[in-house]
């Protein structure tokens, strides 16, 4: 067979141009390296670290994108072309140092330039810290979207918040999570170059005031109360080949000047500097939850932070190069990742009106014509709605914008109505009215932008008729479908390796920056040998993931089992639970005998809850307890093993998805807005078991029905059993005697000897308290899918051939097509085609 792990040639180095050439350019990074190693960090070669290698390499890689940033960056002022914003309170970026070097074509380069010096590139590769500045998928598609974006040579940037503690790092103890801060930036950040130059005043509280302005028109302005200084700091992000880097600019809150000197001058010293760093807490710590809008007010004091100072920044750089707004947006596409930045809307208005003195009709068109939105969630208790007092108190010019915005879309809906319908116009309005008064940030961002869209066709088609009915009435042609997509550089080409290298020596290299074509891969599904490269790979992949396992948790897994993977947010909708009620029958059955037809098995589970979050970290605690008595049962040994990985996040991931067999989707349909982990794992050749959610769907339209293994209700028909009563979970219980074991297993104290009730509030949830997400009733159809999935892998040739379909048919799941989508329907700019 091939040597699987042979990398292809790199466009700056070690290219065959012989080996003087590719022994000069090793040179050349040798003392580059030794270069940053002393001037920039100040150390000699003898006693430096892993981390001093990573940070000299880091450097020198970071030197080779200055310049196409620099050049990117002229040349989008030159062509005065139209940028794209992508508003974020979150970018789940992870490392960066292996995603850059493959951009740069520099990674073959320093792989052998540290063998060379005798050092280990994995080890210096994991000095790098995790840029998690985000919770989950919302903040994953952001930095898969700013690096497709960059690819196809849009002029972007991001905005969002350079949060000192990002995603907290999970720890398990006693079976249970625990929850540390992580302090990313603790060496500094080679990636970012901080600018203390770039800082926007950003006004909080105080009052408003009528004035009239040089023409003698009445206006408002907003004055007195407080500000706070963002602070910029820019990322770099380059696109595939490094043709092009944008930057996403993240702010730090910094107490202001004048802000000091008013305090200072009181002669409270201390006083004053505890204010000073009162008001920097802002930006200290991302909210670790993606379940429920809290209603915290620090949290809309983040919202409204970020969203001023990008959009100061935003109009300085329209200012430079034009006299008024007229243009504004043919040159400006704002697009709102979800509501979080949604104060953009009346922050843009006042701006606008209050600021530079345009007509509130001509203002209203440019916001319009600027913003567009993205819903990334129907869940009820994740939309936002903050109450009335607390933005009047914080944002009291915002308010007042917020109210004439509404007026004037009330005003004209009921104008052009038939018959006035009251119960329509409060469904409509953007101020909830019962009970406490609080703003709906969806209808905000809805009726302020010109397009809205879902991320999956499904959730789109669920949007127009469920949450967004009225306004879908009203736009009938705002709300556009686009689905997710991840980029194929960093889930395959840097996070399985050996895959990029098979396809490539089958169908070129181009596959990269053009994912349709692994179509190419079809006539090879069939191909025998094709078939031992691929599974040779897939089981290279697992024996690495055995070997992270084993020096992170002590466990060993067999390699030759079925990888079974389930890794995302513990929520419940997400029904991880489903999963362990598998895990048990499997369990069950296997001690009494009765799967004996059923393949080895490896149930590998990984996710974080969030902190408040009681049932999921309970959930949590029942995974580690059914593996404790699963793993240690003689019984079932060399048949069962249950792991849950702790911390995930990027990094993990990219250990966990290329050695996948089989990948978990299984919400209750109607409930998942997308997910985008359903794509990086059958782009690395594992098969699905879902339900027909978010976009499962149409990755089984993609790979065909027969190489996916769908289960349970369709969303219509889960919403009908939901909300229209009729769900009888009890008979569930007690018409399945397998799924009644399995409960009455875990309510009784199977797996938590000596606290028989500790999972009492699992199973009532089940069973007495309604079964929200229907688990009892996908049961029996789940368990009979994952049998089918078992008798499946046993045949592995044809396992293997239903894999390579997946890969081959997974092109329009790359992010390049949902950004070439974004660009075409919603921002109105060119993308690039062709690479330089
Ligand atoms: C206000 C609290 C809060 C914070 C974040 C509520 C909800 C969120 C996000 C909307 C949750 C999220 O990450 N949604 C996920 O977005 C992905 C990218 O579009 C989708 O693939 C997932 O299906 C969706 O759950």
């Amino acid at each position: 067979m091939a040597d699987l792990t042979a990398e292809r040639p790199a466009r700056t180095a070690l290219d065959g141009s012989g080996p003087a050439a590719a022994r000069a350019e090793i040179d050349g990074l040798k003392r580059r390296l030794h270069d940053h190693l002393r001037h920039s960090l100040g150390k000699g070669p003898v006693g430096s670290t892993h981390l001093d290698w990573y940070l000299a390499l880091a450097l020198a890689t970071r030197d080779l994108m200055v310049e196409t940033w620099m050049d990117s960056t002229r040349q989008a002022y030159k062509t005065d072309a139209k940028r794209v914003y992508y508003l974020s309170m979150e970018f789940l970026i992870g490392r960066s140092l292996v995603a850059n070097l493959l951009a740069t074509g520099s990674l073959d380069l320093a792989r052998q330039t540290l063998d060379d010096m005798g050092l280990d590139f994995e080890a210096i590769r994991d000095c790098e810290p995790e840029a998690a500045l985000g919770n989950g998928g919302l903040g994953r598609l952001a930095a898969c979207l700013m690096e497709s974006m960059t690819t196809l040579g849009i002029a972007a940037r991001g905005y969002g918040i350079y949060y000192d503690y990002g995603m907290f790092s999970q720890y398990i103890e006693g079976g249970q999570q625990v929850e540390m801060p992580e302090r990313w930036l603790r060496y500094g950040n080679v990636w970012a170059f901080d600018r203390p130059d770039v800082t926007e005043p950003v006004r909080f509280h105080g009052r408003t005031e009528a004035r009239l302005d040089d023409r003698g028109r009445p206006r408002r302005r907003w004055v007195d109360g407080e500000e706070v200084l963002a602070q910029a700091h820019d990322l770099m992000v380059a696109g595939h080949g490094c043709w092009t880097v944008n930057a996403i600019r993240l702010w730090s809150a910094q107490a202001s000047r004048e802000f000091d000197l008013r305090r200072f001058n009181q002669g409270d010293y201390i006083n004053a500097v505890a204010e000073q760093s009162f008001s920097e807490s802002l930006s200290h710590v991302l909210y670790p939850d993606d379940s429920t809008s809290m209603g915290k007010a620090l949290r809309l004091k983040q919202e409204y932070f970020f969203v001023a100072a990008s959009l100061r920044d935003i109009v300085r750089r329209f200012l430079q190069t034009h006299d008024d707004f007229t243009r504004f947006p043919n040159k400006v596409a704002i697009q709102l990742n979800d509501t979080h930045p949604a104060l953009a809307v009346p922050e843009l208005m006042r701006l606008l009106v209050d600021e530079h003195g345009v007509g509130c009709d001509e203002a209203w068109a440019i916001c319009t014509g600027t913003f567009a939105y993205t819903n990334h969630t129907l869940l009820p208790e994740a939309l936002e709605t903050w109450p009335v007092g607390l933005i009047g108190d914080m944002l009291p010019r915002h308010l007042e914008i917020i109210y004439d915005i509404n007026h004037q879309f009330l005003e004209g809906v009921r104008r052009r109505a038939a018959q006035p319908d009251d119960a329509r116009i409060r469904r409509l309005s953007m101020i909830d009215e019962a009970g406490e008064r609080r703003v709906r940030m969806a209808h905000l961002a809805f009726v302020g932008s010109h397009r809205v869209n879902g991320v999956a066709a499904l959730h789109t088609e669920l949007m127009r008729a469920g949450i967004f009915a009225d306004l879908h009435r009203t736009f009938p042609d705002r709300i556009v479908n686009k689905t997710n997509g991840i980029t194929p550089r960093r889930w395959v080409q840097a996070a399985n390796r050996p895959l990029a290298a098979l396809i490539s020596r089958h169908i070129g290299e181009t596959w990269i920056a053009n994912l349709e074509e692994l179509r190419g891969l079809l006539p090879l599904a069939e191909d025998p040998g094709f078939q031992a490269d691929v599974r040779a790979v897939k089981r290279l992949n697992k024996e690495a993931l055995c070997r992270y396992v084993d020096g992170r948790l002590g466990i060993e897994l067999d390699p030759a089992s079925l990888f079974d993977v389930q890794v995302k947010r513990i929520h419940e909708y997400k029904r991880q639970l489903l999963n362990i009620l598998h895990v048990v029958t499997l369990y069950l059955r296997l001690r009494e005998g009765r799967a004996a037809d059923q393949p080895p098995r490896t149930v590998i589970l990984a996710g974080k809850a969030a902190p408040g979050y009681h049932m999921a970290k309970l959930i949590i605690r029942l995974i580690h307890d059914v593996a404790r008595v699963v793993n240690a049962d003689p019984l079932v040994s060399g048949r069962l093993r249950v792991v849950f990985i702790p911390d995930y996040n990027v990094s993990v991931a990219e250990h966990i998805i290329p050695a996948a067999e089989l990948s978990q989707q299984i919400s209750t349909a109607g409930t998942e807005a997308s997910g985008t982990g359903n794509m990086k794992l059958a782009l690395n050749g594992a098969l699905t078991i879902g339900t027909r959610d978010g976009a499962n769907v149409e990755i089984g339209q993609e790979v065909g029905e027969e190489n996916i293994f769908f289960f349970g209700l369709p969303a219509a028909e889960a919403e009908a059993l939901r909300h229209r009563g009729g769900h009888d979970p009890w008979r569930y219980y007690t018409g399945d005697p397998e799924l009644r074991a399995v409960l009455d297993m875990i309510g009784q104290g199977g797996f938590s000897q000596g606290e028989p009730d500790r999972y009492r509030l699992i199973v009532d949830s089940l069973t007495r308290h309604g079964d929200y997400y229907l688990l009892l009733a996908d049961y029996a159809d789940y368990i009979a899918c994952q049998d089918r999935v078992g008798l499946a892998y046993r045949d592995s040739d044809d396992w293997t051939r239903k894999a390579i379909i997946n890969v081959a048919r997974m092109g329009r799941f790359s992010s390049d097509v949902t950004v070439a989508d974004y660009a075409a329907d919603i921002w109105g700019v060119p993308v690039r085609t062709e690479p330089g």
